[in-house]
């Protein structure tokens, strides 16, 4: 991590007044949650997507694809947010004249960390609801059901966005008013290869904004940006947040 790269980037960020930030799920990798697309670790490297994340594969194997979403709770419940978290949280506070944070993850730890401008793009591990009809479940029936079955008979599954569906439908009206009137976006921890959030960037850019990314390897947005932070979320966004706070105070 380059130290003038860091006070670049925060000159930018100080001199905003309307901030967009993304966030993938390099975000979350320094709390042991593994990424998608990487290698050892990555989530799909013993699975196929189609078998696990789109509704056809819920269909095909339920059962499967339930115990594939427990696991990975169970994971996630035992972490707790970074660094990189927390100082987004503090980020938010400073003052501006729009604030939002758009995070493809469902892992909830920027809820966690404090955030509150948050668009949950893609969903929440925690929360579930029904594959037929979309009813709410709020609390897990009791049953040794694998799925548990909604009231009206339906399968459970969790409240996330699968390949094919479309995202919340407030969640992506927000997502764009921010985006279109946006000055500045920081895109952290994606690979920048699933839409529509892949295009936010482009989007940002074609509506004049300046575009900043941390992530410790280059993407296809990297060559949309005016600076590429060359580091990990857990160490970047900590400097950089307290960058942006010494050049706000000086
Ligand atoms: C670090 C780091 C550290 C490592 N610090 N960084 C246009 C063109 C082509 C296709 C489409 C299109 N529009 C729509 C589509 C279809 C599809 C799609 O995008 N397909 C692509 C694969 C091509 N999109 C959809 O279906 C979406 N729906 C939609 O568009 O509806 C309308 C529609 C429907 C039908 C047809 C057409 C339109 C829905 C997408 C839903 C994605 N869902 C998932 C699963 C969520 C639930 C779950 O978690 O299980 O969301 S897929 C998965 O990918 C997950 C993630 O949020 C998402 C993005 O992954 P992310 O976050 O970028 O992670 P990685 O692993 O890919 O990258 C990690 C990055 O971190 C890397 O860059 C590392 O270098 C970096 N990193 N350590 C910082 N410490």
């Amino acid at each position: 991590m380059n130290n003038q790269t860091i006070e670049h980037a925060a000159a930018i960020i100080a001199g905003a007044r309307r901030l967009v930030v993304t966030t993938g799920a390099g975000m979350s990798r320094e709390c042991g949650i593994p990424t998608f697309r990487e290698a050892p670790s990555a989530l799909w490297e013993n699975y196929d997507p189609a078998d696990l994340a789109t509704p056809e594969g819920f269909q095909k194997d339920p059962a499967m694809v339930w115990k594939w979403y427990a696991a990975r709770r169970e994971t996630i419940a035992k972490v707790a947010p970074h660094p990189g978290h927390f100082s987004l949280a503090e980020l938010e506070q400073m003052d501006w004249d729009d604030y939002l944070l758009i995070t493809q993850n469902i892992d909830n730890l920027h809820r966690v960390a404090g955030s509150s401008a948050l668009v949950e793009i893609h969903g929440n591990i925690f929360l579930f609801k029904c594959f037929d009809n979309n009813h709410p479940v709020p609390t897990l029936p009791d049953s040794d059901e694998v799925p548990p079955r909604c009231e009206c008979g339906s399968p459970v599954r969790p409240d996330v966005v699968w390949f094919g569906e479309m995202l919340p439908y407030d969640g992506l009206r927000r997502a764009d008013a921010a985006i279109s009137a946006c000055d500045t976006m920081l895109v952290v921890g994606t690979s920048g290869t699933v839409y529509p959030v892949a295009e936010f960037p482009a989007l940002a850019r074609t509506a004049g904004a300046r575009v900043i990314e941390v992530n410790p390897e280059r993407t296809p947005i990297t060559g949309l940006t005016e600076v590429y932070v060359e580091g990990t979320a857990g160490e970047a966004i900590p400097a950089l947040v307290e960058a942006v706070r010494r050049k706000r105070a000086g």
